[in-house]
């Protein structure tokens, strides 16, 4: 595998080791501006559509779902600085969503780790252990203060506790959503243009029981080309990218997608875990 030239971290050795241990990072990494230009463009976009649904998950990446005024989020090189101090050089973008939810919305989703798209005997214990080199990162981006998100810090590199096993059972998978509290959950408060970055093998959830105030966050799954991939990678539905739709793209968000395509024509065994995920997000999410 060819290996680029490794330029120097943004990160500090702290920093690393924080994430490498606890499983996720904060970042301030876009201004007020910027903050305000994508919650504008989100809302042109609702108003055009003539969006009415309070809570939405929607692929921004995919064409008939676009939000152009939001796309260059996966170029912006603070983010990818940041990715590539975390996974490595050559930093593919892999998933796009757009999380919203009016205030009075009810947002609850059971602890889980994101292996819910994979059949059961295909979960490996070995994925969640130290010495697994997990070549997948997420991304939080709130537009509006948000503290949906919660993680068990640490719980990427260990089997599940006898906690986390009393409630989630016999799977590796999700827990009731109605389950008791686990001690260990930590709940990431983020402001407009602070990112949180997350191992998504972690023990999480997205939870903020009924919504004080809007949420608009940006999220975002991120694979380094130097390594190989896991079975996270492919979320993407590469299978929308006509060279008609690539051609209307700004220019960077056209060359990350190519980039993404190129990448996942090296790597055709993980389209069967795209398959099992589109299956996924089309049953479990009631995506738009
Ligand atoms: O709402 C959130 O931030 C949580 C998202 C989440 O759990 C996931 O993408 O797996």
């Amino acid at each position: 595998m060819t290996q680029s030239t490794p330029r120097p971290s943004v990160l500090s050795d702290a920093e690393l080791t924080f994430f490498r241990e606890q499983g996720y990072l904060v970042r301030k990494l876009l201004d007020d501006a910027t903050v305000a230009r994508y919650v504008a463009a989100v809302d042109d976009s609702r108003r055009e559509r003539g969006e009415t649904q309070r809570m939405s998950n929607l692929q921004f990446l995919q064409p008939g779902k676009a939000i152009p005024g939001i796309q260059d989020i996966v170029c912006n090189e603070g983010v990818l600085d940041v990715c590539r101090g975390l996974l490595g050089e050559r930093i593919i973008v892999d998933g796009a969503s757009l999380f919203y939810g009016d205030a009075g919305v009810d947002y609850r989703q059971g602890w889980h780790r994101d292996v819910l798209q994979v059949p059961d005997d295909q979960v490996d214990q070995n994925w969640f252990s130290p010495d697994y080199h997990y070549n997948y990162v997420q991304m939080n981006m709130p537009l509006t203060t948000d503290g949906c998100l919660w993680i068990v810090p640490g719980s990427h590199r260990r089997q599940l506790n006898a906690e986390e096993r009393a409630i989630f059972g016999n799977t590796e998978k999700m827990a009731p959503i109605d389950a008791p509290e686990l001690g260990d959950g930590k709940q990431i408060v983020v402001q407009p243009g602070e990112a949180v970055f997350y191992n998504n093998y972690a023990v999480h959830r997205g939870y903020g029981g009924v919504l004080q105030d809007r949420r608009i966050t940006i999220h975002l799954g991120f694979h380094s080309a130097e390594h190989a991939p896991t079975l996270h990678f492919g979320v993407l539905d590469h299978t929308e990218y006509s060279l008609e739709y690539l051609e209307s793209l700004a220019p960077c968000v056209r060359e990350a997608l190519r980039a993404h395509l190129v990448e996942r024509a090296k790597h055709p065994e993980v389209n069967v875990f795209h398959a099992y995920h589109q299956q996924f997000l089309k049953k479990e999410f009631k995506t738009t």
